[in-house]
């Protein structure tokens, strides 16, 4: 219980007790540097409470990047590359499939697909690579493309975003990642990657996933050139979409890292803006069910007391993890089982393993690279 209550959030807490909706202008209250950040955790900590009570989530998960060269330059990306660049990469059917084999080896639930926009692969190709391992691995949930990457499918083959969509989904398809929505609002979108999808298409390709039933996630890349103006105005257009659709999952709020980027004279932003961040987002966001703290690029000590701040979720395990390491990450490339859940009890919370979907994934004590979820029918029961 919090004794006094900061001047700056009386209505806002009372509005927060109520279950009523915060405003814009709550919104850059609650980043205000005069707003005490220990009362803005308090209070999203009640919302994250609200939702998720004590579960501290995670999954076993493997990315992968199947190429790295892209037509696009977005200044803030350390992970593209030109065509021609000795750095650019482009895996073979071989080495994709290997990469699937090594991820249901390790129990991993899920592969969370992203990559460049190769100049010389057309849709088929980015087809075809959910098809072959949805086939060879069913049991593998792909969470693959961005909405960017949707986008630029319907150039290059003049269709709409559903039908593709569509396509996908009936070769293996499970979800979407919410990369790319980076600051929807014109002033930074324009500066940061001028060409790709902007806010319009990038919700409307959520729109379309989420009336085909897909689930997807969204982000916000912060911590470049924004300010809180355009965080807030970034929160409360996913807000309004899911207001409409209810097809968002989880908020990923990422920091930016400015190491090998055009803008790598900024630095990172300080662990006091990530707690913030995501208290406001768990605020603003009333109606996405859960928020999560990509210990990847927040570092393992502030996603832990993430937790305790309005997130929820620690994402995965994450193998082979590229986009936040060429930007000079320095955390692991990925944590054992056994260390994300000691990373949850050590913060006073009850470890969960999920899925990508957020149902609990159950695991045999005997192999523990077998498993099933609660709804599960398909194999027998672990004990
Ligand atoms: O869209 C790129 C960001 C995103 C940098 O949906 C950078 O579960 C910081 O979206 N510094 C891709 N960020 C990653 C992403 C994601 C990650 C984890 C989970 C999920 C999910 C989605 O990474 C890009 C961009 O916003 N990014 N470069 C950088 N230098």
């Amino acid at each position: 219980m919090i004794q006094t209550v900061h001047p700056n959030l009386r209505e806002i807490r009372e509005k927060v007790e109520a279950q009523q909706r915060l405003t814009v202008e709550d919104g850059l209250t609650l980043y205000a540097a005069e707003t005490p950040l220990q009362e803005v955790g308090e209070l999203a900590n009640l919302v994250r409470e609200r939702w998720n009570g004590n579960a501290g989530y995670y999954n076993i998960n493997s990315h992968l990047n199947p190429t790295n060269v892209c037509v696009y330059r977005c200044i803030f990306c350390a992970f593209r590359s030109d065509l021609r660049d000795p750095k650019g990469y482009l895996m073979s059917d071989e080495q994709i499939l290997e990469r699937g084999q090594e991820a249901v080896h390790n129990g991993c639930t899920e592969m969370h697909i992203v990559g460049g926009l190769h100049h010389q692969k057309q849709y088929d190709w980015y087809l075809h690579l959910i098809g072959l391992l949805h086939d060879a691995f069913p049991r593998l949930h792909l969470k693959a493309w961005t909405a960017v990457e949707i986008n630029w499918f319907e150039f290059l083959t003049r269709r709409s975003a559903s039908s593709l969509l569509e396509e996908m989904i009936d070769a293996g398809l499970g979800s979407m990642p919410g990369g790319g929505a980076e600051i929807f609002h014109p002033e930074i979108r324009d500066r940061i990657c001028e060409h790709k999808a902007d806010a319009t298409r990038w919700l409307q390709v959520h729109r379309s996933a989420h009336e085909l039933g897909l689930k997807t996630n969204c982000t916000m890349l912060y911590g470049h050139l924004e300010t809180a103006y355009h965080r807030v105005d970034h929160l409360l257009r996913l807000r309004e979409l899911q207001d409409e659709t209810g097809g968002f999952q989880t908020f990923i709020p990422l920091a930016f890292h400015p190491e090998n980027t055009g803008l790598a004279d900024l630095k990172k932003p300080s662990g006091l803006d990530d707690l913030r961040t995501i208290a406001v987002s768990r605020l603003m966001l009333d109606n996405v069910p859960h928020i999560k703290a990509y210990w990847i690029m927040l570092g393992i000590g502030t996603a832990q007391t993430a937790l305790a701040y309005g997130a929820d979720d620690l994402d995965g395990t994450v193998r082979q993890e590229l986009i936040y390491h060429d930007a000079g990450a320095t955390t692991p490339q990925s944590l054992s089982v056994e260390r994300i859940q000691g990373l949850i009890r050590e913060s006073g919370r009850q470890p969960v393993e999920r899925d990508t979907l957020y149902r609990e994934v159950l695991r045999s004590s005997q192999d523990p690279s077998q498993w099933q979820t609660g709804d599960d029918v398909s194999v027998p029961s672990l004990s």
